[in-house]
């Protein structure tokens, strides 16, 4: 078949190239002329394991190819961004946009498929009347739904293939269709359902995740306050095996958990209470770790300096988007800190050290916000000569505690109280 996939990010560019190595012939749209350039070379613009090799296997084979509008296909994927606002609602310009770019070329046994994370009522409320314009009968003319994408940044491909997929179509025969499309690559259970049910549940699971974060960082805070060792009891609570406490940390990031629940909350403020609380207890951690820094430090004298390890949202990409550490850093920055930061994954960043000794020079605080792979051994002998203080501080339960105080560096963890 010939399938048209507007929007080449982090997921319609898998997408794309999943369908091209698997016999389809791919069209990808997108508004960014480097993206559309770089692809017809074969190359990409985005970290994700993998995925330039298959992309330039798919381009090469002359399954791929991208252009700047769409085109008549068999098939349309819409895998656009759905951010939020200031205020915390979805915006959908670039939902709604897609889906008329796609209006003048779509014809009869087309299917339209929404991929991006949205709303509930986005499929049926506002993709159903633009696509109506065409003419076309949709559900009987014209196959529309809602397939959300459910892969994990750093194991995207891996997922596409093996993660099972819910399939919610404006009608069965709409479902139905979407569903033999991904039978092309997908190895996972594809279970169908209404296009709305499936705009929830997608909302519901990184709604679920944010919540369980939310309750690991009140035990942080609250173990804090006890004298006791949060992580400990995270680890003992989990071996019932009906108990599964998330890890507290600096906060949420990425461009899914700390966004999706805001779009339940926009359609029933009154009702989503846990989930609004939540999403605010996540977005305070910033704040707390930067008073606990604050608290370390106090009695410093003069200008102080903090050097951070990882500024990424999660360990071990590259991607900054919603990073809580970059948050900390901006109100360090208000209250006059100086900086350094250390992360092997991020090429440009206005504080970056390579060289993590000399990142440490002078330094009051190491504070450890990402536990990428790298930071699991460090010359802590080395670091202890640089700094000008002797404080270490541990958002993720990462660093060794010991080799940390055999260098005199004295190690404070997040969520572990003093009694
Ligand atoms: N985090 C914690 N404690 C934890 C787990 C995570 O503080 O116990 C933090 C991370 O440090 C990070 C943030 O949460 O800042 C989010 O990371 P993540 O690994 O939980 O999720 P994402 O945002 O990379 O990907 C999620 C995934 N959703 C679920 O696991 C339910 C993925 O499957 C989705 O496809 C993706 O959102 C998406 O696109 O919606």
């Amino acid at each position: 078949a010939t399938i048209c996939v507007v929007g080449l990010g982090y997921i319609g560019l898998p997408t794309s190239a999943m369908f091209a190595s698997h016999g389809h012939e791919v069209i990808g749209v997108d508004v960014n002329n480097e993206v559309i350039e770089q692809l017809n070379r074969g190359k990409i613009i985005i970290e994700e394991p993998y995925l330039d090799i298959l992309v330039q296997a798919a381009v090469t084979s002359g399954n791929l190819k991208a252009q700047l509008e769409p085109c008549e296909a068999d098939a349309f994927i819409i895998a656009v961004p759905t951010p939020i606002t200031k205020d915390k609602k979805a915006d959908m310009k670039y939902v709604k946009a897609a889906t008329e770019s796609i209006v003048p070329y779509i014809k009869k046994g087309n299917v339209v498929i929404l991929e991006s994370t949205s709303p509930t009522g986005t499929t049926e409320g506002i993709m159903k009347p633009i696509l109506e314009r065409s003419g076309l009968k949709i559900g009987e003319d014209l196959y529309l739904g809602h397939s959300p994408e459910r892969v994990l940044p750093g194991q995207i491909l891996m997922e596409l293939v093996n993660n099972n997929r819910i399939i919610g179509g404006i009608n069965k025969e709409s479902a139905q269709k979407i569903k033999e499309l991904y039978n092309t690559f997908v190895k996972g259970e594809m279970y169908l359902t209404t296009a709305t049910t499936a705009e929830m549940c997608k909302m519901m699971e990184n709604t679920y995740r944010d919540v369980n974060i939310a309750l690991a960082n009140e035990l942080a805070k609250i173990s804090e306050n006890i004298g006791i060792n949060a992580w400990e009891v995270i680890d003992l609570c989990n071996k019932h095996p009906r108990v599964n406490l998330h890890q507290p940390g600096p906060g949420v990031g990425g461009h899914c958990l700390a966004v999706d629940p805001w779009f339940i909350v926009e359609k029933v403020p009154e009702l989503a209470k846990i989930i609004k609380l939540s999403r605010e207890t996540n977005d305070s951690m910033p704040h707390y770790i930067f008073d606990k820094i604050e608290s370390l430090l106090k009695d410093v004298k003069g200008k102080k300096k903090v050097t951070i390890l990882g500024i990424t949202y999660k360990p071990n990409i590259d991607d900054m988007r919603e990073s809580p550490i970059v948050e900390l850093i901006e109100l360090l920055e208000k209250a006059n800190y100086d900086i350094s930061v250390v992360d092997p994954y991020v090429k440009e960043y206005k504080y970056l050290e390579n060289d993590i000794r000399k990142a440490c020079n002078g330094s009051d605080l190491i504070f450890l916000g990402v536990n990428h792979n790298e930071f699991k051994v460090l010359p802590f002998e080395d670091i202890g000569r640089e700094m000008r203080g002797n404080a270490v501080l541990d958002s993720r339960n990462y660093l060794n505690k010991k080799m940390c105080e055999e260098s005199n560096l004295i190690y404070e963890l997040l969520g572990q109280g003093k009694v």
